[in-house]
């Protein structure tokens, strides 16, 4: 029997091809310089776009696409899949949550410990042989700092359990109060910034949290204040974000995501209270792993005519 034909949109990560190829023809869109060409000779057979952050499935690429049945996402968010349009035609959308949250959870603590400590000055210091100079500079204690996560979902709350074991008070925003949440609930993010010191992105990438941090929040969490970012780019206004780092209006950062991976304001790399990761959140072994192990299981349950693993459409 013929193989069901399945596109990737990028090279995400090679178990997940090995997978792939093993169960599906595969079809590698970085490998076909001609799109027009591969368009014109494909788009009536491929079935399945196995996607992620780093492509966008848009409606001009999804219509451009006639059998298509499914579109798997290698990650958590589908900000990059045209989801109305899927609707529209019918076609699936799954995911990877729950797999990802404890190396994203742990990555966003790592981020607000390395800043807060200036972990990676501290490791330049010694390195640099810097330390028979003097000892390093003082900074400032993460437990009992208060935290405030904008989004309080399967990340967010994995975020606010780690952060609870080193005391820190937990408060969040959300686009309502979760009843079953013994956290303070603050109605805005200005309200959720004037009452931390951490400010944590941890929600899904939406028209209505584009620029969610904005002048605005960024002036209510103060010159004390640090923001953690392991959301999407996009989350912040980058530009107003760059200049409150660099006038001290903010007293730093620590980023894995940005506006336009993999470029980043070069004003950023000479401060030494910005940690800056390369959108490394669920970026393991045993993780993508099982990312890619969600991933074929949804198309296999698919094209059996089983209920998917993990839909989002
Ligand atoms: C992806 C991500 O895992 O899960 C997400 O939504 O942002 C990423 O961590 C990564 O893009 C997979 O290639």
């Amino acid at each position: 029997m013929e193989k069901i034909s399945v596109l990737i949109t990028s090279p995400m990560n090679s178990y997940l091809e090995q997978q792939l190829d093993k169960r599906f023809n595969l079809l590698r869109l970085w490998t076909f310089p001609q799109k027009d060409e591969f368009f014109k000779e494909y788009s009536g057979s491929i079935r399945a776009v196995v996607g992620n952050r780093s492509v966008p499935n848009d409606r001009e690429f999804i219509d451009s696409l006639l059998a298509l049945e499914i579109v798997a996402s290698f990650g958590v968010g589908v900000d990059q899949v045209d989801l109305a349009c899927c609707k529209e035609r019918g076609i699936k959308v799954t995911n990877t949550p729950d797999v990802l949250t404890d190396d994203v959870a742990d990555l966003a603590i790592g981020l607000m410990l390395t800043t807060l400590r200036r972990i990676c000055e501290c490791d330049r210091y010694v390195k640099h042989g810097l330390w028979k100079t003097g000892e390093f500079k003082l900074t400032t204690k993460f437990s009992g700092k208060k935290v405030g996560i904008i989004g309080l979902g399967r990340i967010g709350t994995a975020i606010a359990k780690r952060a609870e074991a080193f005391n820190c008070p937990i408060s969040y925003y959300s686009q309502s109060k979760k009843p079953e949440s013994n956290y303070k609930y603050f109605p805005s993010v200005i309200e959720l910034a004037s009452d931390c010191d951490i400010l944590v992105v941890a929600c899904p990438l939406t028209e209505e949290t584009r620029h969610i941090i904005n002048r605005e929040v960024i002036d209510a969490l103060g010159p004390k204040g640090y923001l953690i970012n392991i959301g999407r780019g996009p989350h912040i206004d980058e530009p107003e974000l760059v200049s409150a780092l660099v006038e001290g209006r903010i007293a730093g950062a620590g980023l894995d995501v940005f506006e336009n991976e993999p470029h980043v304001p070069e004003e950023l790399f000479k401060l030494d209270n910005v940690v800056l990761l390369p959108h490394v959140g669920s970026g393991t072994v045993e993780t993508r792993n099982a990312m890619a192990d969600l991933v074929v299981g949804n198309l296999e349950a698919h094209f059996s005519k089983k209920p998917l693993l993990t839909p989002v459409v």
